[in-house]
């Protein structure tokens, strides 16, 4: 789907040079450059109003690009149990950083019973994370290692939104009781928004603001409607692109588009009354892993596409968008950089990625003046 036009230096592709190479997409050449080529298998990155870039790595490690720069691990960050895919997850900025200097963390932590998925804030202050508060703290652990989720979004109003896995057990995704399998919401200090559809509901976890989502790990804000989108890892098939709509039930383990890894059927419908359609399905599954949508000057032909990055088909996906219908896909340095396991787009409207592995890569997308 691309055709290299330049290359400046030839190398195995995960001996990639620190040159840039350029590329031909459908609407707009782009440049990729590498501005950070040893991360430990880095998982989430968020943007400073400095133009510095948070990046977590899962093992623990908070680090901060700047300048060209990559920072030792931030010290003083909460204890994550890296196990599995667990460890530490997402960051996020405070939508009123200039004012508030909160950052939010989500990770894997011990507890009673086994592991569960954490929402922290702090603040760095002299290279140091300090007034850490515990937001939310999974009430059901167990030892499973798998789907903790967890992606972060805000919305218009700036109340945080995460998302947690089924936890490697898909009836926990419909169990009204439970926190595993749904998006939540939550104020910044951690607080129930007074309009989180469940409250009536005895028993119901009340940050909880969907059912039905198996392992969410892209969540990003529509720039123009202020609505929460997310996709979802499926089974062996299935992986989804969903709108988020308070009390909405995703449908898994009880509508899918997908089977198990066993290759035995989870569920025989794909739709169902009740369950809200995915507004994208990937079939065989793609692995998502990180999404922005293209608000920026930079690549005014991309404005309004979400892009998703891809692990096991190690790629880069955009999709063309026409209210809340996919209207068009373009696969981007398919097999090029690696596992891409986040994508955002900068202030400076550049598209950034970061690669999955042990030598993990900060990577950005540029315009060809
Ligand atoms: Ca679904």
């Amino acid at each position: 789907m691309i055709a290299r036009l330049v290359l400046l230096a030839l190398g195995p592709i995960f001996a990639f040079p620190a040159v840039a190479e350029t590329y031909r997409s459908e609407q707009a050449d782009f440049r990729l450059v590498e501005l950070a080529d040893d991360l430990e298998s880095p998982w989430g990155m968020a943007f400073l109003p400095d133009g510095g870039i948070l990046i977590t790595e899962q093992a623990g490690q908070l680090r901060l690009y700047r300048g060209g720069d990559l920072s030792d691990p931030i010290p003083g960050t909460p204890d994550v149990e890296e196990r599995g895919q667990g460890g530490l997850l997402d960051v996020a900025v405070d939508p009123d950083y200039a004012e508030t200097g909160w950052i939010y963390l989500s990770l894997s932590a011990r507890g009673e019973g086994g592991l569960g998925t954490q929402v922290w804030r702090g603040r760095i202050q002299d290279n140091r994370w300090i007034e850490s508060e515990l937001l939310f703290d999974m009430q059901r652990k167990t030892r499973i290692g798998r789907h903790f989720g967890s992606r972060f979004a805000f919305d218009p109003d700036g109340r945080l939104y995460f998302s947690i896995g089924d936890r490697g057990a898909m009836q926990r995704a419909q169990d009204p009781a439970d926190e595993a399998g749904r998006i939540h919401r939550i104020e910044r200090d951690g607080t129930v928004p007074s309009d989180n559809p469940y409250l009536d509901e005895s028993g119901t976890p009340p940050t909880a603001l969907t059912r039905g989502n198996r392992n969410a790990q892209g969540m990003a804000t529509h720039p123009d409607t202020g609505v929460i989108w997310t996709h979802e890892h499926g089974p062996r098939g299935g992986d989804e692109v969903n709108v988020i709509r308070a009390g909405a039930n995703y449908g898994w383990p009880e509508v899918t588009h997908g089977i198990d890894y066993s290759g035995a059927v989870i569920s025989d419908r794909q739709s169902a009354p009740g369950f809200d359609d995915p507004v994208h399905v990937w079939v065989p599954s793609i692995a998502p892993s990180g999404m922005a949508f293209y608000s920026g000057a930079a690549f005014p032909e991309w404005q309004g596409d979400l892009f998703v990055g891809a692990l096991r088909s190690r790629l880069l996906v955009r999709l063309e968008l026409e209210g809340e219908q996919v209207i068009g896909e373009e696969w981007l340095l398919e097999r090029e950089v690696g596992r891409i396991r986040d994508v955002r787009v900068g202030p400076d409207g550049f598209v950034y990625l970061l690669t999955e592995s042990n030598d993990g890569r900060l990577l950005r997308l540029e315009p060809v003046s």
